[in-house]
């Protein structure tokens, strides 16, 4: 520690602190343009100038490089630092446009700001302006660079932030400015249209298209919440004028740290507002086929008495209803109880069944907990190692991806598993191009070479585990070379890998459904968590087993209870003492049999034992594997219910729709994939006669007879808190107050769990699960020659009801495709934009090829989020015996010339 004096007050701060720093420790506000906090100082714009005097001497420095010394008097605002900053200012507008009353940023705009506190009017310097031409190529954002003050903030930014790198500043003197590689226009570059250069940028040269339908003072309010797309659980400002959200600010959240992606930026706020928004209840007319509008009471009575109807024909079990992993926690812990309450059946389940329930049923087996052990920053901060296996998280999780190419930067080694060239893989010391559905072969390979290395953590597995001898005599028969060929690897990087990982001494796993959505996804799950239990690599920092999880609020709709074997909390139904609890708590008798999963129940409807299904915003016909089957399912049904905001797909085959709120039009909480509650908070209030989705389930409860009073959001969590002793210390008010929680949090004063499984697994001992490699259901045939994979793209969302009404998303990513390995494509004359037919024993769909090398030969990948040619037409619907989640990763499909 040295100490200094800062404009007359003594400073005590570490060596190594900038001055800047140090003065702010204190109170003092320095002005600054081109500085971002936790990167290196860029120096470039000397706005910070101040006075130091050391040894009786002085002079003039920026404050963001130089450093506190012992002794140092600094002055920061004499009348020469002032001077010295009009100079720069003079300097900045010398080359900047100034007619602020038509620019964009006018009154949001850090350089105007200064100048008028500086009293800078116009600029000194006489000379020409030139006119540069302006980059407008970008549905989302603008670039001038007549306005830019080349401060690099955009570019420091992109390169060490995003970890995008998609511009810089082209030198040019007087006429610099910031440029794409090669001189293309910013909408061909690798740029990902984050957008955090813009929210970075403290003039108007890099402006967001949509600041000219509002000025700043014209915001009524600025609304923190929380994205509802991925489980990130990004934090942002929703910004309101006349009821209508206009933009988006990005906030300081736990997990996103400032940053956004593409479609929490601009994705999140065009399907509040669309005309396509259901506005009134609908009653299909089983005559025309057409939907009509109907009353509230209308829809509530037909829903109510035709469920009552079902149940007393044919019993509560032949009634289900999915909870929406997309809404608050409030409203997938009403679902629940509805279901439970007043069907009288655990036959509940949410999207979960199709993502990670197996990730949910395998690591509770091996962990005793189904989440994600660490949170986001501690595995992207600090490790030494990352070991990706199955997760794409530049597209899927793309704020969790900048973190990862922040910590490749910083050095950290990247360990790939997945069949394609996805952009991380490019980054990675090492990148394992798997065969699909070979991830156990993978797990266990690395788990012989481990053992062969000697480098297993022998104490850990005495103190910590159980299982380790019958593993140890399963993975002998792995080697290497037999993996290799299961893989399609090279034996040689596996080892690499296998010591890489094992010798590391902070190396967290992060997987996602590369690993779950098999047939043997569970086994896949508890194959990443047997490598993590033999190198003691859980229950301490930047390690664990992450499995990132998907929807905003999966994570959520788990914990509350929308699962058949489980009360919130994961209280399991087959415990008579909690259900017992459960039956005093709700004050009803209760079905002690566990239901029936989400995806038996398509089946269960074609079979006629489920007759009756209330699906809550799930939108399984363009979602679920084979979709002739989910069809002929709904078809089977004798009354099907949906809450929604848009006429989804699956929503034509209701009998009546009833119209619920979105996120941004209601109080609540989304549990992001590191089990931080977070609060999602009401923004703006429509037109129209929906309703709170808490309110349309308390309503539907009443009419079938199960007392149940309405009750606010916060007070729903009260109840939860009441019930469920993971969440006993959460409420509104206090997440109000704290900020987001980590479960579990179990007292008011318990501060929430950031690390699990720290001296003791949830479980006791963590297990080995004697996991054998089998193949997958459908392996390519001579008439199905080729496996199809099927995930995400960056720019939309499962089924685009939200992201497709992004008009800038669509003009960016619009339309389906295939990707397709060179060597498979030439062999049939297929070149790289030829439309095609792909088929396998489901059904056919036609698309456009993307021929290259990200995928192998024999194999192809699709998106699923596009109704021109939907994948899931073609996969295929076997079951993981213990999850019963779908093999939506191999399924066999012949490709040829459309
Ligand atoms: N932009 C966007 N983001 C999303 C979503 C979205 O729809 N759009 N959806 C959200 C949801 S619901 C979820 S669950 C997550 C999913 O997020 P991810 O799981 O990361 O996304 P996917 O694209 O489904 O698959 C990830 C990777 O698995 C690889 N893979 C396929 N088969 C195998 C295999 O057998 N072994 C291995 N090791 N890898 C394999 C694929 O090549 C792919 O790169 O994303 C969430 N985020
Ligand atoms: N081929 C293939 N298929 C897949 C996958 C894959 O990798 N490959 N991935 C699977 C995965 S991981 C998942 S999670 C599923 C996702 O599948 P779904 O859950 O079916 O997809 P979403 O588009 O998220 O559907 C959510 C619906 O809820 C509505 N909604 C959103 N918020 C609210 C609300 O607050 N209230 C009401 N009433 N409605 C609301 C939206 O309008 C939307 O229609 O897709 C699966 N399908
Ligand atoms: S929008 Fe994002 S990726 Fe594109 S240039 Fe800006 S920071 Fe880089
Ligand atoms: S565009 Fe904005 S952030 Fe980038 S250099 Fe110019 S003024 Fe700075
Ligand atoms: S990373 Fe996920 S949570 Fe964050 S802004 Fe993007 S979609 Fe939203
Ligand atoms: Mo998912």
């Amino acid at each position: 520690m040295v100490r200094l004096t800062i404009d007359g007050k003594v400073v005590e701060a570490k060596k190594g602190t900038s001055i800047l720093h140090a003065a702010e420790s204190v109170g003092i506000k320095i002005p600054t343009l081109c500085y971002i906090k936790d990167l290196l100082p860029d120096g470039s714009c000397r706005m910070c100038m101040v006075e130091i005097e050391n040894r009786g001497r002085t002079k003039m420095e920026t404050a963001c490089t130089a450093q506190v010394a012992e002794g140092l008097v600094v002055t920061t605002n004499s009348e020469k630092v002032r001077n010295a900053r009009r100079n720069v200012l003079d300097m900045l507008l010398s080359n900047h446009k100034t007619d602020c009353f038509s620019c964009k940023a006018n009154g949001d705009c850090k350089l105007q700001d200064l100048c008028y506190e500086y009293g800078v009017a116009k600029t000194t310097y006489e000379g020409e302006q030139t006119d540069l031409p302006i980059d407008d190529s970008n549905p989302f954002f603008t670039y001038n660079p007549n306005l830019c003050i080349l401060c690099h903030r955009c570019v420091n930014t992109c390169h060490k932030i995003v970890g995008r790198g998609a511009i810089d500043t082209m030198e040019r003197g007087f006429d610099s400015a910031i440029g794409t590689p090669f001189h293309v226009d910013w909408i061909d570059t690798t740029c990902e249209s984050c957008g955090n250069c813009v929210q970075a940028c403290p003039t108007g040269a890099l402006t967001m298209k949509r600041r000219k339908e509002y000025r700043p003072y014209q915001v009524d309010k600025k609304v923190l919440t929380t994205c509802p797309h991925c489980a990130t659980g990004c934090q942002y400002y929703l910004v309101v004028k006349d009821n209508k959200i206009v933009d988006v600010e990005a906030a300081n959240g736990a997990s996103n740290k400032g940053l956004l992606c593409v479609k929490g930026r601009s994705g999140c706020f065009d399907f509040v507002h669309s005309p396509d928004r259901i506005k009134y209840p609908l009653i299909k007319n089983h005559e025309t086929g057409e939907f009509e509008r109907a009353t509230w009471d209308e829809a509530l009575d037909l829903v109510a008495s035709k469920f009552l109807e079902i149940k007393r024909k044919y019993g509560s079990d032949a009634l289900a209803g999915f909870a929406c992993s997309r809404s608050p926690n409030e409203d997938c812990y009403m679902m629940q109880k509805l279901v439970r309450c007043a069907f009288g059946t655990n036959n509940v389940d949410n999207c979960a069944r199709v993502c990670h329930s197996a990730s949910v049923a395998g690591l509770a087996m091996t962990l005793g907990s189904g989440a994600m052990t660490n949170p986001i920053e501690d595995i992207t901060k600090n490790p030494d190692v990352i070991m990706l296996v199955g997760s794409n998280p530049e597209e899927a999780h793309p704020v969790v991806g900048m973190q990862i190419r922040q910590a490749v930067q910083r050095g950290c080694k990247l360990i790939v598993v997945d069949p394609r060239d996805i952009d991380l893989a490019k980054k990675a010391d090492i990148h394992l191009k798997l065969r699909p559905g070979t991830n156990v072969a993978f797990a266990n390979g690395i788990m012989h070479i481990i053992i062969e290395e000697g480098l297993q953590d022998m104490d850990f597995i005495n103190e910590r585990t159980e299982g380790y001898e019958k593993i140890k005599e399963i993975v002998k028969d792995y080697t290497p070379e037999k993996v290799a060929k299961i893989c399609h690897i090279d034996a040689e990087d596996l080892r690499k890998a296998a010591i890489m990982y094992a010798k590391a001494d902070m190396a967290p796993i992060i997987y996602c459904l590369g690993v779950t959505e098999h047939s043997t996804g569970t086994e896949g799950v508890m194959s990443m968590s047997n490598m993590a239990l033999l190198v003691g690599k859980l229950g301490r920092p930047g390690c664990g087993v992450n499995p990132l999880r998907g929807q905003n609020n999966v994570q959520g709709a788990c914990d509350m209870g929308a699962l058949p074997g489980d009360f919130p909390g994961y209280q399991k139904v087959s415990n008579p003492e909690v259900l017992a609890k459960f039956e005093k708590a709700w004050g009803t008798k209760l079905n002690p049999n566990p239901g029936t999963h989400a995806t038996d129940i398509f089946p269960a409807a074609i079979r006629g034992d489920v007759k009756g299904l209330y699906i809550f915003g799930e939108d399984p016909v363009v979602t679920d594997p084979d979709t002739h089957h989910v069809i002929k399912a709904l078809e089977s049904l004798d009354f099907f219910v949906m809450n929604e905001l848009f006429m989804t797909e699956t929503a034509q085959y209701a009998d009546v729709i009833l119209p619920g709120v979105s996120y941004a039009e209601k109080e609540g909480t989304f549990s992001n994939t590191e089990r931080r509650v977070q609060r999602v908070r009401k923004a703006v209030e429509l037109e129209g006669e929906m309703r709170l989705d808490t309110d349309i389930f308390t309503d539907i409860m009443n009419r079938m007879g199960y007392p149940q009073p309405h009750l606010t959001s916060a007070e729903i969590m009260d109840e939860i808190a009441s019930v469920t002793p993971s969440f006993a210390g959460i409420s509104h008010e206090r997440l109000d107050k704290e900020g987001g929680i980590q479960w579990p949090c179990t007292s008011k004063d318990h501060p929430g769990t950031p690390i699990m499984h720290v001296g003791k697994f949830t479980r006791g001992l963590g297990w080995f699960y004697p996991a054998e490699y089998v193949p997958s259901a459908e392996l390519p045939d001579d008439e199905y020659p080729t496996i199809l994979m099927t995930g995400r793209i960056l720019y939309h969302y499962t089924t685009r009801a939200m992201t497709g009404r992004t008009p800038g998303l669509m003009q960016i990513a619009g339309k389906s495709f295939i990707e397709m390995n060179i060597e498979d494509a030439e062999a049939i004359g297929i070149k790289d934009g030829d439309r095609v037919k792909v088929s396998s024993r489901r059904g056919e769909i036609e698309t456009t090829a993307r021929v290259g090398t990200k995928v192998s030969p024999g194999e192809t990948w699709m998106p699923f989020h596009f109704p021109d040619g939907n994948a899931n037409w073609l996969t295929n619907a076997a079951l993981d015996k213990y999850a019963r989640i779908p093999e939506y990763k191999v399924c066999a499909v012949k490709v040829e010339k459309a």
